[in-house]
């Protein structure tokens, strides 16, 4: 059904000070009547202090509860919003309570869904909702709430509204050829058109950085044994993560650990690099290697300053892609060479690094600012293409 009353617990299940549950649906209100004691809808929307009980009887918690009735809520269905007490026990009685006054449990997402069949939000703020829950880095949040407040949404009716004006334009002129005003020059449909295609096209080019806001840039640790990479890996995290020793080879796996630069979501890999070994496990840990190489979004090719690229690096170095930086830094006199140095020692350059790279990886997004609205999923990127093709 699409509309029965459902229940669950909004915030995450342990030990916390105070839990949420929700109650939605038709007949929410009578549900909710069987468990609180003197529930009343008299005063929606204002917390009201109550006994929980269960349907023998018995207390569970004292709460507070506020009433949404329709159309006013969440759902766009009538909703009780009940909190207690949080922990193993209260939570877990209040819903079975409610469970035994006729709700069901809500399937994930089922009060977005909702929201949305219910003209609440749109289906690209509901998946905005998500992402929000989702995000780990503040730019994804940044983007995410941009989302649910309309951004996207407005363009794309703006660019709905503009495609029904061609196509009434088009109409006209199959409807009523010979008409006194004349006909519609065509010159004025295919500038509509134009301009329609332009604006698909601007939101479009936004989806190179999408995967990347969405997943985190992956960004990798290159360079030979030695390089510096596990203790920049390290650095850069904040944790000692990477085992770092003076003994060349001690990365054979390779280890991703998230984080954020300026707030970007970054996934950061520390490989054993390239590097030619006889020993059988080495020369697996570089295949692997290898395989983030081609994956990465950016290469951070590590080599002590200083010292001369070797020949496997010049190849690294020669891709759009890397970033060479300069380790070790502290080890020589300052002022050496114009290319990024950093030093774990000193914590040199490793502001400078973040940005670059941030830059490097995010530079399109960063460009847009806050003027185009962002595609945040490959769904967005693929319907518009095919609004372009058409
Ligand atoms: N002085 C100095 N030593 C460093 C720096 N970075 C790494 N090292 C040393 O270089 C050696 C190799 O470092 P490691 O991170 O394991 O290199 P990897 O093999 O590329 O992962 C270790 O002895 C580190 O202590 C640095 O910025 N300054
Ligand atoms: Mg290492």
């Amino acid at each position: 059904m699409l509309s029965d009353p459902i229940a669950a617990l909004a915030t995450p299940p342990g030990r916390s000070a105070l839990a949420v549950v929700r109650v939605s649906g038709r007949g929410a209100l009578a549900v909710a009547g069987r468990v609180i004691e003197g529930f009343t809808v008299d005063q929606p929307r204002l917390a009201t202090l109550a006994t929980f009980r269960d349907t023998a009887g018995e207390a569970i918690d004292r709460g507070l509860y506020t009433v949404y009735p329709e159309p006013a809520s969440y759902t766009g269905e009538d909703m009780v919003e009940l909190s207690c007490h949080g922990g193993l026990l209260a939570p877990s009685r209040l819903l079975a309570a409610l469970y035994a006054a006729g709700a069901r449990p809500a399937a994930p997402g089922e009060f977005t869904r909702r929201a949305v069949l219910n003209g609440k939000l749109d289906l690209v703020q509901a998946e905005a909702v998500g992402d929000l829950i989702d995000a780990t880095a503040p730019e994804q949040a940044r983007a995410a709430l941009r989302q649910l407040e309309g951004a996207l949404s407005r363009r794309l009716a703006a660019l709905r509204e503009s495609l029904l004006e061609v196509q009434a334009l088009l109409g006209y002129e199959i409807d009523f050829p010979g008409e006194d005003d004349g006909p519609v020059p065509q010159e004025r449909i295919s500038a509509a058109l134009r301009d329609a295609s332009d604006r698909i096209g601007r939101l479009i080019s936004t989806a190179p950085s999408v995967e990347r806001l969405r997943e985190g840039a992956l960004l990798v640790l290159a360079g030979r044994p030695n390089a510096g990479k596990s203790s920049l890996f390290n650095a850069l995290l904040g944790a000692d993560r990477a085992l770092v020793t003076e003994v060349p080879g001690t990365t054979r796996d390779t280890i991703e650990a998230g984080t954020d630069f300026l707030g970007w979501p970054v996934r950061l890999a520390d490989t054993a690099g390239l590097w030619d070994s006889p020993d059988r496990i080495d020369r697996l840990g570089i295949e692997v290697s290898r395989r983030y190489l081609a994956a990465a979004d950016l290469v951070l090719l590590c080599a002590p300053a200083g010292d001369p690229l070797g020949p496997d690096d010049s190849t690294i170095a020669a891709d759009r892609r890397t970033l060479v930086v300069r380790t070790k830094a502290d080890l020589l006199p300052p002022g050496n060479g114009s290319a990024l140095t950093v030093s774990v020692v000193t914590g040199e350059g490793l502001a400078e690094l973040r940005r670059t790279a941030a830059e490097r990886v995010f530079g399109d997004r960063i460009a847009l600012g806050d003027l185009e609205p962002a595609l945040t999923r490959e769904r967005h990127r693929i319907a518009l293409l095919h609004a372009q093709a058409a």
